[in-house]
């Protein structure tokens, strides 16, 4: 608890003193009062975004309000490597993916998958390390609180519709691997930064090769032209600019996917012993209100999510977690891998409380009180450390 209030302070100081020594220091800019949002992100609300680098930006808590859908002017970005230059979107159509690992191998543009199929999916794009800053033992990288995560609408070809194509699955392929198509730069081991990623053959029915996002052609920030995504797994695994999909027998030994975004215990190094990030579990938070309130009846909301399966159910305590009452979804239904916003309406006397949610999934699965800590501090889902301390008068 204490360590959210002193990371909410931390935020606030930080839009109004030294701004360079707290992002050095790994807190990220309120970006109205940062000096600018990165260019190849101008297009992005500021009074949306927490600037941490160029490279991470963090969607405020309070910018999610009960939407069922973010728009890209709200989505968080996170971006392991500059993304390719922008001429890559002068002619959408000609971008090129090749196909490997099907009968029929081959190279085939934006334009002709767009002949092949079309399909459009809701789903929670969610960051490996969304909630780090809630672990204790302070895990290296951005310290995210909620916002590394949206959830957005994708258009695209449904893989299968390809791989049936090109004459189905090559033999004895486990994984589906996706690579990014940004430059590497001269020097660099490409092996140690190309963002390449494999999937377990299971999600191939699932997964698609995007064009849109939210009935819009996909910003350069966000993956355009093509980007790979895949329901209900983390972030890293919807692989940007993809310009290879290859159905492979073993995982890819990009450092990306072999040593990092591995669960391994606080103070090991990762490897292939240890799990990937790859399916999400069931998550919520409250979006509002945040921090006052005015006494009498509150509308309490909040979104949930069951990552890899659908969300069921959500309660809230407005009482750090002693009692518990259901909240009810608001708005449409999208879909087992779309989140749905909530609330609880609540009478509220003046006072202070410390309102916490916790969802459960179709199979039962409920968010953990505490979560189990691991090195590189992913996959947080605990119910607790993300709490709101509220004062109403
Ligand atoms: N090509 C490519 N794909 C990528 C990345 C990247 O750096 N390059 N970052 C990954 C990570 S770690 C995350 S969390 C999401 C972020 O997606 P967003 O920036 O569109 O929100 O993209 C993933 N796909
Ligand atoms: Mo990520």
């Amino acid at each position: 608890m204490t360590e959210t209030i002193n990371l909410q302070r931390r935020l606030v100081l930080a839009g109004g003193a030294g701004g360079a020594a707290l992002l050095a220091s790994g807190v990220g800019l309120r970006a109205q009062e940062a000096s600018a949002l990165p260019d190849y992100v101008s297009f992005k609300n500021p009074d949306a975004m927490i600037v941490h680098s160029n490279n991470t930006l963090e969607t405020e808590r309070s910018a999610f309000g009960a939407s069922s859908l973010t728009s890209e002017e709200r989505l968080y970005i996170r971006n392991n490597v500059s993304p390719p230059d922008e001429s890559v979107l002068d002619d959408r159509d000609a971008w090129e993916v090749s196909f490997e690992g099907v009968a029929e191998p081959r190279a085939i543009t934006v334009g002709e998958l767009k002949t092949m199929g079309v399909e459009t999916v809701a789903m929670v794009l969610q960051c490996s390390g969304n909630g780090r800053a809630y672990f204790e033992h302070q895990p290296s990288g951005t310290s995210w609180q909620v916002g590394a995560a949206g959830c957005v609408m994708w258009t695209g070809v449904p893989l299968r519709a390809v791989v049936d194509a090109l004459g189905g699955v090559a033999e004895g392929a486990q994984f589906v691997t996706g690579t990014g198509g940004e430059p590497i730069p001269d020097g660099i081991e490409p092996r140690d930064v190309i963002v390449e990623r494999s999937v377990p053959l299971d999600a191939l029915d699932t997964i698609l090769l995007a064009w849109d996002i939210n009935g819009e052609p996909i910003s350069l920030a966000h993956g355009g032209p093509l980007r790979m995504v895949v329901p209900g797994y983390t972030g890293v695994n919807n692989v940007k600019y993809v310009n290879r999909v290859a159905l492979t027998e073993t995982e890819t030994d990009a450092l990306i996917q072999s040593e990092r975004y591995r669960i391994h215990p606080v103070g090991t190094d990762g490897s292939p012993d240890y799990p990937s990030v790859w399916q999400m579990s069931v998550k919520s938070w409250i979006t509002g209100p945040l921090e006052s309130a005015v006494a009498g009846t509150n509308q309490i909301i909040g979104v949930a999510f069951g990552g890899i399966n659908a969300v069921e159910s959500v309660e809230v305590s407005v009482d750090g977690g002693e009692t518990w009452e259901a909240a009810e979804f608001i708005g449409p239904d999208l879909g087992r891998h779309a989140w749905r916003p909530f609330v609880l309406a609540r009478e509220l006397e003046a006072g202070n409380y410390t309102i916490v949610s916790r969802a459960t999934d179709s199979e039962g699965n409920q968010q953990p009180e505490e979560m189990e800590p691991n090195d590189p501090g992913y996959n947080h889902n605990g119910w607790r450390a993300p709490g709101v301390e509220l004062t109403v008068g």
